[in-house]
Formats: C-alpha cells, sequence, structure tokens
C-alpha cells in the first residue's frame, strides 16, 4: 500500500537488505526506462533552476512519452530526444514540469493546485513516529494492554473523499491502523481493532484520534512455515528461445518493447507479430492504469478503506525483487530497474521483473482424425512477463502471456493476506457472532476478514495493423423465426450483429450472459484473406462488476469501474484511469471526465480500458495466507490471420 521503495523502508525498520549499486547503460530506444545517470539529470537541472531543495519530494519521475507518430516512424539512425516527465511537491504544493535530458534544460514547470501525490516513503515512518509520541494514543494502547511500543506496528491509508467538512482543505492526512507484533504469527493476525489515528503529514500532529472502545487483540493464527531455503541459481543461462536487444523482447513469433514504469509497472510497447515475414501490429502500449480495493465495513475506523493502490501508493517502484529458481524459473531472463526515490535519489531493484518461457502440457491445438485412425497435436507453449508488487498485506502477481496461436493474455493473481478485523466473538455459535460478521467473515477465533472488491484496470492501447482501427460489438441476440417462412421447423436461432461503436458511449459496455457480445477492435482498412476486417477480440474472463450504483460516494474516486470495457480516442495525457491526482480527489477525474465529451472513436486511434473485478468473501482458506486467485483476459487475434498461425511453423 505505499509507494516508492517502501520495501526499502519496510526493510530498515525490521531488518537490513541492500539493493545492487545502480547500473547505466546507453539508450537504445525513445522508449527505454531512465538510466541512473538521467535521473541524476533530472535533480541536477531542478536543482540549478532553483526548483527543489532539501525539502522537496519527488512524487514520480518517469519517461515523458515521447510523441507516438515519431516513435511509429523512428530509425536507429534519428537520434533519440529524451525528455523527463517530474511531479513534485515543494512547500506544500504539487509542480510538474518535463526536462530536457539531453540539453539539460527545464522545458517546462507549472503549479498543480488542489492534489495530492501518492504517499511518500517519509510519511511511511512518519505514520509511525507521530502517533506514538502522542499521550492520547499512548493511552489508548495501553488501554488495550500493550506494555511496549515497540510492540506496535502501524500502517498507513489515505482517507478518500467522503464530504466530511475536512475534505474541502485538502490536507496531507493519513489514517493510521496498528498492528500488534509481539507473536510468531505475523502483525496483519493482530489487528488492534476500535483506534484510528488521522495524522496531518505536513503538521506532523495528531489530527484527530477514534477510540470506539477495546477489542481484544486476536491470536493471530497458524504460524506460516519459514520458506525452504532456495537455490539461488545465478542468472542464466537462458537456455529458451528468448532474445533480446536492449529493452525490447523476442520470442516464438512475437517482438515487444518492456519498460518497468515508476508508477504502473510494467508497459509493454509495440507488440508485434511475425507473420510470412511481415512484422504486424497489434499494441501500441498495454499496463496497469489503477487498482480499486473498497473495503465493505462501514464503521467508523473501517468506512474509508477504498484503496487506489497506483494512484494512492504507486506500484511500479513497489516491485518485489525476484528471485530466479523461486518466483520465477531458474533459467529465467531477470531485468533491473532504476527509480528515483522520494528524495530524488536513484535507486536500483535488480530481479524487478522476469521473461521466461513455458510448456504448459496443454495443446495448442489437437485432433484424432478417423479416416487414418491418427492423431496430431501442437504442444503449447508460451512467453512469460512477470512482475509481483507488494502493497502491505496484499501481493499481486501480474504475468503478460504471449503465445503460438497470436493470443496476448493477461493474468493477475491475488495473494498474500487478508485485511483482518478483531472482533469479541470467538465462535460463530457466541451471542455477538451475527453482528460482528455483518461485513466480514469470522475466519479465526477473534478475527473476521472483510468483505471487499478487487478492480484490476488495464490501459490497452491496441493498434491493430496500425493505429486507425475502430470497436466493433458483434451482439449475439436470440431471433424468432416463423416456420411457416423457412425450410425448415427451426423456430429460434441467435445470430450476431456487428456494430461499430462511433462515440465513447457507445464503448461503455459491461459482460452480460444474457446478451452476449464479442468486443474486437478491428482495422477498417485492413482485411484478411477472405476479405473480413483484421481484428484483435478483448475476452473478458473470470470478472465481477462494481455492485454500487454509479453515484455512490466510495466509487466516485474510480468511477472506471462502472464498467467494465471504455474506450476513448488516443490522447498521449490519458494514462490513469481515475486521473493523475486520485488521492483525496473528490471524484470524477480519469474516464467519466475525458468520456464527458463524447469524443468520436471511429476509424481512428483508439485506446481500450478493460477492468478485471473481483468480489471477496473471505474464507477459512485464505489465512493464514491466501492461495492465489487469478484473473485474466485475453486478447485474441479474430481474422487477423488467414488461418491458424501454428500451422505454418514447426513447434517447440
Ligand atoms: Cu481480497
Amino acid at each position: 500500500m505505499t509507494r516508492t521503495h517502501r520495501l526499502c523502508l519496510w526493510l530498515l525498520l525490521i531488518s537490513t537488505i541492500s539493493f545492487a549499486v545502480p547500473a547505466t547503460s546507453d539508450q537504445q530506444h525513445p522508449l527505454d526506462s531512465l538510466t541512473v545517470a538521467e535521473y541524476e539529470t533530472v535533480t541536477r537541472v531542478l536543482g540549478t533552476a532553483g526548483k527543489i531543495d532539501k525539502s522537496s519530494r519527488f512524487a514520480l519521475v518517469n519517461l515523458a512519452q515521447p510523441e507516438k507518430e515519431s516513435v511509429l516512424r523512428w530509425q536507429p539512425s534519428d537520434g533519440i530526444a529524451r525528455q523527463a516527465f517530474v511531479a513534485v511537491r515543494h512547500q506544500r504544493q504539487m509542480y510538474e514540469g518535463i526536462v530536457d535530458l539531453a540539453a539539460e534544460k527545464l522545458l517546462s514547470w507549472e503549479r498543480v493546485e488542489g492534489v495530492q501525490p501518492a504517499l511518500f516513503d517519509d510519511e511511511f515512518v512518519l505514520s509511525q513516529t507521530i502517533v506514538r509520541r502522542d499521550p492520547a494514543w499512548q493511552e489508548a494502547i495501553a488501554k488495550r494492554g500493550i506494555e511496549n511500543l515497540k510492540d506496535v506496528f502501524c500502517y498507513p491509508a489515505f482517507p478518500g473523499n467522503f464530504d466530511r467538512d475536512w475534505d474541502v482543505g485538502n490536507q496531507r492526512l493519513g489514517m493510521i491502523a496498528c498492528y500488534h507484533t509481539g507473536s510468531d504469527n505475523g502483525l496483519w493476525g493482530r489487528p488492534i481493532e476500535g483506534l484510528l489515528a488521522i495524522v496531518d503529514y505536513d503538521n506532523k500532529a495528531l489530527f484527530e484520534l477514534i477510540d470506539t472502545g477495546v477489542v481484544a487483540i486476536p491470536n493471530g493464527g497458524p504460524a506460516i512455515a519459514e520458506p525452504q531455503p532456495t537455490a539461488n541459481p545465478a542468472r542464466g543461462p537462458v537456455t529458451h528461445r528468448i532474445s533480446t536487444n536492449g529493452q525490447w523482447i523476442s520470442w516464438d513469433r512475437w517482438r515487444f518493447h518492456l519498460g518497468i514504469d515508476p508508477r504502473v509497472g510494467p508497459v509493454l510497447s509495440l507488440v508485434s507479430f511475425e507473420d510470412a515475414g511481415r512484422e504486424r501490429s497489434v499494441m501500441y502500449q498495454g499496463s496497469v492504469s489503477e487498482l480499486f480495493v473498497p473495503y465493505m465495513d462501514p464503521t467508523r475506523t473501517w468506512y474509508f478503506r477504498t484503496y487506489l493502490d497506483v494512484g494512492e501508493y504507486g506500484i511500479g517502484a513497489s516491485g518485489v525483487p525476484l528471485t530466479a529458481g523461486r518466483d520465477c524459473p531458474a533459467d529465467a531472463l531477470m531485468l533491473d530497474a532504476s527509480f528515483l526515490n522520494y528524495r530524488g535519489k536513484p535507486t536500483t531493484t535488480t530481479g524487478i521483473a522476469c521473461v521466461f518461457e513455458r510448456l504448459t502440457g496443454d495443446a495448442a491445438w489437437s485432433h484424432f482424425e478417423v479416416r487414418q485412425q491418427g492423431s496430431q497435436m501442437r504442444r503449447h507453449a508460451e512467453l512469460v512477463v512477470r512482475f509481483i508488487v507488494w502493497l502491505g498485506n496484499y501481493d499481486y502477481v501480474l504475468d503478460w502471456i504471449f503465445t503460438e496461436t497470436g493470443s496476448l493474455k493477461v493474468r493477475v493473481g491475488a495473494t498474500g493476506i487478508v485485511l483482518t478485523k478483531a472482533v469479541a466473538s470467538r465462535l460463530m455459535s457466541d451471542a455477538g457472532a451475527e453482528a460482528d460478521t455483518a461485513y466480514a467473515r469470522l475466519i479465526a477465533p477473534g478475527l473476521a476478514g472483510v468483505n471487499h472488491d478487487h478492480f484490476f484496470s488495464f490501459r490497452l492501447d491496441l493498434d491493430v495493423d496500425g493505429p486507425r482501427n475502430s470497436l466493433l460489438i458483434d451482439r449475439l441476440r436470440q431471433v424468432e423465426l416463423d416456420p411457416a417462412d423457412g425450410e425448415a421447423p427451426r423456430r429460434q436461432i441467435w445470430q450476431a450483429f456487428p456494430a461499430v461503436a462511433r462515440r465513447e458511449s457507445d464503448a461503455q459496455l459491461s459482460m452480460n450472459l444474457r446478451q452476449p457480445a464479442l468486443w474486437r477492435v478491428i482495422n477498417p482498412s485492413a482485411t484478411n484473406h477472405v476479405g473480413n476486417p483484421v481484428s484483435y477480440q478483448l475476452q473478458p474472463g473470470k470478472s465481477a462488476r462494481t455492485l454500487l450504483d454509479d453515484g455512490a460516494i466510495v466509487h466516485r474516486r474510480a468511477a472506471f469501474t462502472a464498467h467494465h470495457l471504455w474506450a476513448t480516442p488516443y490522447e498521449p495525457a490519458e494514462r490513469y484511469a481515475a486521473g493523475d491526482y486520485p488521492n483525496r480527489h473528490p471524484g470524477g477525474a480519469g474516464l467519466p471526465e475525458w468520456t464527458a465529451a463524447n469524443r468520436s472513436i471511429q476509424n481512428t486511434d483508439i485506446v481500450l480500458w478493460y477492468t478485471a473485478g473481483m468480489h471477496h468473501v473471505v474464507r477459512a482458506e485464505d489465512w493464514p495466507i491466501m492461495p492465489l486467485v487469478h484473473h485474466e483476459f485475453e486478447l485474441r487475434p479474430f481474422d487477423f490471420f488467414d488461418f491458424n498461425p501454428t500451422v505454418s511453423e514447426s513447434g517447440p
């Protein structure tokens, strides 16, 4: 739940681990991630221009996206214009700027009014120190039988925006809930319930203390067995068919550029598939856009827990350092990435992502031919790009999966530890159990897992055989027939009724089993060998939709959850579904704001926004650690090829 290098801070608090020495490399492509040397240029330019001082906090520094047309036209002989986007909080004000890295020049610097950036690492530490030195909080802790403040660990969240009196002031406030660490069972199973400290980070003071009464601290849960020592093989040799060139990765007939952005994590760009000697474009850029995790407990110490993990914490720089042979196969290609931390110091995370090939044991296709009494099959091999983010109690495993059949799948696995609430009931037969579990389920004596959702929003800038695309919706509808008119006595069938989405409002769609539809990005100017427009289909997988009304206060900041699918005309500044600064935002930013003009999305460069959702009713088996729950969707070639693309290729 925290952002840049919170892992570092966490570890600083409880142990000591150091990160690898930053490495630099020459840029080879306009989309390459910023290097340590470039980050140093950013801080030097801002320092020279007098825009920052020691008190300044860097909220986000990443590659300023170069103009798309210039990237598409780019040749290695062109040279590379490099610019960094910078968001800095200085003297309680947010500023955004662009730094020209080659010229070492500040191109723009603007104040952004009334917004709050994601959590800074020092605020994570400040959350602990503000409460610990407050006498009222100390008294509340003592009342709960805790003698040693060192046994208390606190975790900050942001207050959201709920039309409270103090929501107007845009103060930088944190909501601090604490846990008792004094057992072997881990802190997440020992919440100090009924106590919430609201802290003012700017004034380094307690803003309000809410104490709704003592609840016994639960005894955690069964200890999680110590992991077996794992072999930690040196990197490589990479034995599969992956080849790399700078940040380019090629496998089978796929080729793409992979960067790790500090805010959204992996960004896959210029994704193409080689078809009969032609490199055919599938997607210009794809990445996570936002994660929304609202809890459904309306009580005073819980109601605000509606986390927007990308905008409130940032997930890219919080990627877990992965180990080959444990988080990824032993022969995986391990990738590093550098970020600028909140104080303007470059850091590098080694193994922040891995890339590997695997045989799934499934068939890409198979067939038994009766006339020859023989069968054929093609083994299913795929390439996985893996990134794992650590968000406090939860962990998300994000896999982008490429298949030989031309599909690109995205799989998000939720795991880690559920957010728990201490309750008086120890058994469901206890008198107060029904009330205690109105918004939760009892998962251990005195410990409840609170109902919540996970929504994963993805930004998918598909360019199917080029940028000029349309969204075609094939609606499958029941058709009544009159047997008297036909040759056969059939009375009902279903037919596909295709319609092109002309404007943004036509593309605000959700899954509906009774009224199914295929969502396809077509290129109206390119046809396959029988004259159908080439396309890629966005095939949703297991998903859920918000159960709350569009206008509900909880969802105003995350209105993108109102539909599974949105489509917008390409606009470089539109990157985050809940807006650039969803923290404390009154709501309506991002997709609802952009689509208010109901722009044309026909035969132009379009971007899809897809949200996979999950209602999480917590079960006993989710404790003490939650088995991975996967959500997946697929970008599937649909008339993109003239036939099954694996038929003409030899398999692995
Ligand atoms: Cu969950």
